[in-house]
Order: C-alpha cells, then sequence, then structure tokens
C-alpha cells in the first residue's frame, strides 16, 4: 500500500475539518505522507527569475534562517537577496498557517527551523554517496542534533515546466530500526563532549542522534538494500505540496528541480502517540533510554 494520504486543501490558511485534522494527524505519526495535490505555491512573475540553478552558488540550495533573517547559499546580488528572502519568507509563513490549521495538536510544541529553496535538478547534482539523497535515507544531520526531537518537513514543487519531484519511500522505521540496529556500534564513551567542545555539532549529539546518524549511514552505504527493500515510487507534480515526519519515513528523492522546503522541530511529548517516534521505538529495541 502506498504510504500517501491526500488531502483537499487549496490555499494556506484554509481551515480544516476535525475528521481531516484527525486523519492528518495519524496518518503522519504512522510515517505516511501527506500529500496536497491542489496546494500550490505560487511564484510571483518578478521572482520567477530565481527558478535558475545558477541562484545556488555552490551549494545544493538557499537557506533561510527566518528567526534571524539570515541567507545562506545564494549567488544573487544585495537587492535580488532581498527579493529572494522575501519569496523564502512567504514561503514560510504559509507553511506555519498550514501546520496551524492542519494539526493544531502542535501548535504549542512546534519549533520553526530553516527553509530552504532547491532550483537544482536533483538527476544531475553530483554527490558523494553520504550526501546522496537519491538513495533511501532517514534524516539525521550531522551537526545539528535533535537529541530526540522530531523532523517534520514540508516540501512545494515549483516547477515552471510542470516537471514532477520523484522519490521513492521505503519501509517503516521500525523494519528498518529492527534490521540495522543490531549491528550499530555504541556512541564512544565522551565523544559527545568533544564533538560539541571542538564546533563539530551545535548541540550534544545525544545516543539517540548517534543511531539515527549512522542508520541514516547504513542504509546510504548499502546498495543492495537500496535496490531490494520495500519501495515504492511517487511523483509529487508540480504545483503540489507534501508533508512527512523524514526523521522516521525511509525516502530518497530521484529527480526533480524547483522546490521549497520548511523544516519544523517537535518535541517527542507533543505528539499525539509518542511510541511510534523513532526515539521510542530505537529505545523500545535497545532496551534502554537513548537521550
Ligand atoms: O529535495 C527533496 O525532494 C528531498 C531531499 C531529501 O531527502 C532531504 O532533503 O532530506
Ligand atoms: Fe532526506
Amino acid at each position: 500500500m502506498t504510504p500517501i494520504v491526500t488531502l483537499p486543501n487549496t490555499f494556506w490558511d484554509q481551515p480544516c475539518s476535525a475528521a481531516d485534522q484527525e486523519n492528518a494527524l495519524r496518518a503522519l505519526e504512522q510515517g505516511d505522507v501527506l500529500f496536497f495535490p491542489q496546494l500550490r505555491f505560487l511564484v510571483a512573475e518578478e521572482e520567477s527569475r530565481f527558478l535558475s540553478p545558477t541562484i545556488a552558488a555552490k551549494s545544493k540550495n538557499v537557506s533561510l534562517d527566518c528567526s534571524r533573517g539570515i541567507l545562506k547559499g545564494s549567488s544573487a546580488d544585495k537587492t535580488e537577496q532581498r527579493l529572494l528572502q522575501r519569496m523564502m519568507q512567504r514561503f514560510a509563513t504559509s507553511t506555519v498557517a498550514l501546520l496551524h490549521n492542519l494539526l493544531p495538536h502542535y501548535t504549542a510544541g512546534l519549533v520553526q527551523g530553516r527553509t530552504s529553496f532547491r532550483p537544482v535538478e536533483i538527476a544531475r547534482r553530483a554527490a558523494s554517496w553520504r550526501k546522496d539523497d537519491t538513495r533511501l535515507h532517514v534524516d539525521s544531520f550531522p551537526s545539528s542534533p535533535v537529541q530526540g526531537k522530531r523532523i517534520l518537513r514540508v516540501f512545494s514543487n515549483v516547477n515552471p515546466q510542470g516537471q514532477s519531484r520523484s522519490w521513492r519511500l521505503g519501509e517503516p522505521f521500525e523494519n528498518v530500526a529492527r534490521r540495522y540496529l543490531p549491528a550499530l556500534p555504541r556512541p564512544v564513551w565522551g565523544s559527545s563532549q568533544l564533538l560539541k567542545l571542538t564546533g563539530i555539532t551545535k548541540s550534544r549529539r545525544s545516543a539517540y542522534d548517534h543511531f539515527m546518524l549512522q542508520l541514516h549511514d547504513r542504509m546510504k552505504a548499502n546498495m543492495d538494500y537500496q535496490s531490494t527493500a520495500a519501495q515504492t515510487a511517487f511523483d509529487f507534480p508540480a504545483g503540489s505540496t507534501w508533508m512527512v515526519f523524514t526523521d522516521q519515513a525511509s525516502h530518497a528523492a530521484m529527480a526533480g528541480q524547483h522546490a521549497f522546503e520548511q523544516t519544523f522541530y517537535l518535541p517527542v511529548a507533543c505528539m499525539q502517540n509518542q511510541s511510534l517516534s523513532p526515539l521510542r521505538v530505537l529505545e523500545r529495541l535497545a532496551n534502554r533510554a537513548l537521550i
């Protein structure tokens, strides 16, 4: 069964029915993707020049830290940067409105992370195996430990030529964890303090972060797993939006150009059913606390 749940929203600050809210919450926490085929993010006429790979300097995307107003990874000049930032800010604000209406249960705990604009074609992007998002993986960021918090991401495909963004979706988190966890080395004593002191991580890398990074790496490094693991392909059309807990749902982005992405962090305690979180699944399988 394709782990995709379709929702009817047509605009970003649209009030949602109680049935849609309930349905969305349950599906998300199970690791499904919420798909909004009719929820388009509009790029204005004067912003359409940003739909070019040259706007991302050397990296694969431009990122915006909304809370501090810091734009990174763009090759645009000062004036252009202001416009680019305004467009990305608008995407960020739109996703906040969507979450507040669709997932009121999360409102109190949600923390807004980076906004990213992705104007580079995925299929032609060279990357080391570890950074290669065309391989199935769960998200875990080496320098930004989450200490158990959930990673919830909202994506919008704004491709002006009508090109879809093609993903693969893999097996449920519990299967991934059962497959890899038994062979994973434990964190080396003192390493989390060292990583923090040397500035390699922005905060303490917990045992949970250690195991999630290992899962991310082992999945990507295993080409046999990449081809044989249970998976389904799904194309997100231009003009559509989707949302998923990317720390839980195994995913790979195979092709597509011009998308926005907004990251949110959610404390596990704010979930309706904590036991479905990667943190609680790993703790159950490891039979110990990981925070
Ligand atoms: O850009 C995409 O479509 C998703 C890539 C991905 O796996 C990620 O950003 O974690
Ligand atoms: Fe990812």
